[in-house]
């Protein structure tokens, strides 16, 4: 059975990774923290000193992923998105949060004052937005809201059935 690929972007704390895993867990469909993957395989090209984290290697993780991306079936989780090939995404969804929702989640996870700020202005002026728009076709490129539990049911409902219409099309 063909099955599509699907890209989960946003800013950090918008909720991809809590969407991504109950996504996969109920589609059957492969969950990649692009940013797990690179620390296992240690794919990194230096390090930010302003950010005090590594650099992506972003070619090594396009060729680590090539293989898995050609089967399909796979939703693929990250806070960047303009590196992926574009034939990789069948949709696109861009997680938005409130912005005081957004600081907090934050907050809770330890980001020094720096962090903070420079993620929830990222947030917005929705940069990871501008970033699908800019690299994928805009009707493949839809935003989600992420604020509060009821959005996330509903965020994989509507995507479950996104997924089976899909997967219909597609058969033959
Ligand atoms: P990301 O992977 O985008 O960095 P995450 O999935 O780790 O984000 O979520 C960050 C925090 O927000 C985490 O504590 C779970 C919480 N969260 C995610 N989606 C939520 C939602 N729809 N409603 C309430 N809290 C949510």
């Amino acid at each position: 059975m063909l099955l599509p690929n699907i890209l989960l972007t946003g800013t950090p704390g918008v909720g991809k990774t809590t969407l991504g895993k109950e996504l996969a867990s109920r589609s059957g469909l492969t969950y990649i923290n692009v940013g797990d993957l690179a620390r296992e395989g240690q794919l990194y090209d230096g390090y930010d000193e302003e950010y005090d984290c590594p650099i992506l290697d972003e070619d090594r993780v396009v060729d680590e992923l090539e293989n898995q991306m050609s089967e399909g079936g796979v939703i693929v989780d990250y806070h960047g998105c303009d590196f992926f090939p574009e034939r990789w995404f069948h949709i696109v969804f861009v997680l938005k949060t409130d912005n005081s929702i957004l600081y907090k989640r934050l907050e809770n996870r330890g980001y020094n004052e720096k962090k903070l700020k420079d993620n929830v202005q990222c947030e917005i002026f929705q940069v990871l937005h501008e970033e699908a728009l800019a690299s994928y076709k805009e009707e493949i490129v839809h935003q989600l809201p992420s604020n509060k539990p009821e959005d996330l049911e509903d965020n994989i409902n509507q995507i479950l059935k996104w997924i089976e219409q899909w997967v219909k099309d597609h058969s033959s």
